[in-house]
């Protein structure tokens, strides 16, 4: 038996990578300096896994900014205008991620989404009639032979044409289908290139086979492949899937000529049923059995149990998915021993692999011993008092009283807002300054009344910059925030924190995901006091921000040893007593973001009601069930497909809800207007996450296209996120666009009755 894993984190540890190309943005460094970053980040990996006695390496998980950019970017089937611009290689890279505005043209980012039920994010490929899929070499062989000249023979990794294509947008007058020949021609050439320098393996993933398949999705993946497989001669070709298992074609994939078979075995409910009803004894299994997904302890006992289980001869152990999704190592955080022995980062998880690798051939049997002892013993003690407040909870608990229309007569007469009314999301750029501040108070150089008195000042400048510049409902602008789960979680008894484990979310942007690690309950009010500060500055209503309790479970690395259900009960009482604090401290508006209400949907429709819905929606409804018929409640989600959840998000019950659209093609309006929405809505008028400013004119097209679907007494105007991670001058030079253009709207709309 050997070991290996699907891919590994590649920020560096010290997110090195972020640093240099945040730098290399601000024309501080050269993009020689940034290349050589990323070859010294790709070295000490290959080397740390080689170390840990990891057999085989991948090569390839390693981007510059995204996988599935690294994958179109490779072949080549890029927007015709950035192909032929003047642009370095690099540059034309960075300005499909992040936009390019500038002497060579003014391209727009690629739309952005959640990649599959994790907290990462794509780009999402826009393929058009002038594209084409085309291998001359590049990255993935010029990594391969980075690592052959470092002694490593390494197992390419690559997007496989499925995943590919499923992930991607088309323009007018193409379908993916016209992409097929393309496509089989340019990977047959990328194979035949790895080969012919040497790759033993090369692992093509194809998480989009977890997906429900149609009939005609099977055919068409069973045809490319039969006709690539033809291709191969030396080279072992790895399937690698993950994230869930692969029920509508496993018997299918079997019957190709793939040399291994990648499975998931932690998300894949199905997975060990599929390979007890055969698995052919010439191709190999890469068991996912270490959790790529979260941070605790594998147990042995029942992953050796699984392992003897299977009637399997030739197993390669791996991880259920990349370990791009957990953090790099627990050795240099603070916990005590008898915390940190419970959890296992992308480091010790290699050691994991190692290790059952061994016990499988019964060698160091007492590693099993040391292991069974995590899970004997009750790791935390239980709160009581909150299991029997969640017991009692019944019916009307979930259920807000008066409804939605009753509430919406009421909250117009108490709230006065013009048509159209204009808000922000929350956050306004954390600049530098911001951030020092933070850093200073934990390091004692600054005292907290200095630190909240500095806070103030910002809240000030902010409330008086909204009210100038003619917004409608203020925000306090979030500058005591670092991260909107973590500020939260380190609020709430149960959570547990890391100094430095961070876990990359898109481009050079990463999180750290707090632990739950106990039952969980809130102390003390978290966000009253500036909240209220901010409402006592202005006689515009100031809008309270809190996190929702589905958001708050998901960006966090959740309990094993009690249901998410039950997880994110515990946290929606603590933000519903947030809630009715604010309420009764005179906020009449409160924004309870779900930003990640659709990310942990099962990957299956079957499963989206038994196993998410029936209790992420009352748990939402929860939090604000208990508040007056004239305070508002918002919403605010991002990043992900909502047309399909449309009537769950109706149900959430939510007064408003903003969401990002206009990276998205504005896609979901249709969907809004199909499945008659009737939350009042704010479809982002503009993309926060490119540094781009959008001109007053595309935001008065944008407007008009949301006004063509949304009845106009509906609609909010908004940006599409938090603008925390934009520079202050291009974020303020976009809302005064924003409210410029809907003054103009405005005026249009009511001239014209
Ligand atoms: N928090 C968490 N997850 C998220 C978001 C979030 N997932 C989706 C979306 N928002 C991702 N977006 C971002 C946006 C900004 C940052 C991270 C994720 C960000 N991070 C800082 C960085 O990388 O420099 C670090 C944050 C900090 O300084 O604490 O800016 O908002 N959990
Ligand atoms: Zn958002």
């Amino acid at each position: 038996m050997t070991t290996t894993i699907v891919g590994f984190p590649r920020i560096g540890a010290q997110r090195e990578l972020k640093f240099a190309t945040e730098k290399y943005f601000r024309n501080q460094i050269t993009a020689k300096d940034l290349r050589k970053v990323g070859k010294e980040l790709r070295k000490r990996h290959w080397l740390e896994l080689q170390h840990a006695g990891i057999e085989q390496i991948p090569s390839n998980d390693f981007s510059f900014y995204d996988n599935l950019l690294d994958t179109t970017f490779l072949f080549n089937a890029i927007p015709v205008e950035i192909k032929n611009s003047s642009l370095s290689n690099l540059d034309k890279y960075f300005a499909l991620a992040r936009g390019y505005q500038g002497e060579e043209g003014d391209f727009k980012a690629w739309p952005m989404k959640k990649w599959f039920n994790t907290n990462y994010h794509y780009l999402v490929p826009q393929l058009t009639n002038d594209n084409s899929f085309q291998y001359h070499g590049g990255k993935i062989i010029n990594e391969f032979l980075e690592a052959k000249e470092l002694g490593i023979i390494t197992r390419p990794t690559i997007i496989g044409p499925f995943t590919l294509l499923k992930l991607s947008e088309f323009g007018i007058g193409v379908t993916a289908e016209d992409f097929t020949q393309n496509l089989l021609t340019a990977y047959g050439d990328l194979i035949a290139d790895l080969s012919a320098n040497g790759a033993k393996w090369i692992q093509i993933d194809e998480p989009s086979l977890v997906y429900d398949l149609t009939s005609s999705e099977i055919q068409w993946v069973y045809d490319f492949y039969q006709r690539l497989l033809t291709k191969k001669d030396k080279t072992k070709i790895l399937l690698q899937t993950y994230f869930g298992d692969i029920r509508d074609i496993y018997h299918q994939l079997l019957t190709l000529d793939f040399d291994g078979i990648g499975l998931d075995f932690i998300e894949g409910k199905e997975t060990k049923k599929l390979v007890e009803s055969g698995f052919p004894e010439d191709k190999v299994l890469f068991a996912g059995i270490v959790n790529g997904k979260n941070i605790w302890r594998n147990n042995y006992q029942t992953t050796l149990n699984l392992l003897d289980s299977l009637p399997i001869k030739k197993v390669i152990l791996s991880t259920s998915c990349s370990l791009l999704h957990v953090p790099y190592t627990v050795s240099a955080e603070p916990f005590a021993p008898n915390i940190k022995k419970h959890f296992a980062f992308a480091s010790e998880k290699l050691t994991e692999l190692k290790e059952l690798d061994l016990l499988q051939q019964n060698q160091q049997l007492g590693l099993l011993q040391t292991n069974q002892k995590l899970f004997a013993a009750s790791r935390v003690e239980e709160n009581l008092e909150l299991h029997q407040q969640i017991e009692k909870l019944t019916e009307t608990d979930f259920i807000r009283k008066p409804d939605f229309e009753e509430r919406r007569l009421k909250q117009e007469d108490a709230l006065h807002l013009p048509l159209l009314p204009t808000t922000t999301i929350g956050s306004f750029p954390q600049t530098r300054e911001v951030k020092h501040a933070r850093v200073a108070l934990r390091k004692d150089e600054l005292s907290q009344a200095e630190y909240d008195k500095f806070i103030k000042q910002h809240i000030q400048e902010c409330i008086k910059w909204q009210e100038d510049v003619g917004f409608d409902v203020l925000v306090h602008g979030e500058f005591e925030r670092n991260d909107m789960v973590e500020y939260f979680g380190q609020r709430l008894s149960g959570y547990l924190f890391t100094k430095n484990g961070w876990v990359q979310s898109y481009g050079t942007r990463a999180v750290k995901p707090p632990i739950i690690w106990g039952d969980v309950s809130r102390k003390e009010p978290i966000t009253v006091k500036w909240s209220a500060y901010a409402q006592s500055l202005t006689n515009k209503p100031v809008k309270g921000m809190l996190t929702g309790p589905v958001t708050i479970l998901n960006w966090s690395f959740p309990r094993e040893d009690i249901s998410l259900e039950e997880s994110t009960l515990q946290i929606a009482l603590a933000i519903q007593a947030e809630v009715l604090d604010l309420e009764k401290n005179g906020i009449n508006i409160i924004q309870i973001d779900e930003a990640a209400l659709r990310e942990k949907l099962p990957l299956r429709k079957s499963d989206w009601n038994s196993e998410y819905l029936d209790w992420a929606i009352p748990a939402f409804r929860l939090v604000h069930s208990k508040v007056k018929a004239t305070t508002q409640i918002h919403t605010h989600m991002c990043y992900s497909e909502f047309g399909d959840i449309i009537q769950a998000i109706d149900q959430m019950d939510a007064d408003v809800i903003s969401f990002e659209a206009s990276r998205s093609n504005l896609e979901i309006l249709q969907q809004l207007q199909d499945k008659h929405f009737k939350t009042l809505v704010g479809p982002g008028v503009y993309d926060i996450h490119s540094p781009r400013i959008p001109t007053k004119t595309e935001i008065i097209n944008e407007l008009h296209q949301i006004l063509a679907k949304v009845p106009q007494q509906n609609i909010w105007v908004n940006p599409d996120c938090g603008l925390k991670t934009r520079g202050e001058r291009e974020a303020k030079a976009s809302l005064v666009n924003l409210t410029e253009a809907t003054r103009i709207i405005r005026r249009e709309l009511t001239d014209g009755q």
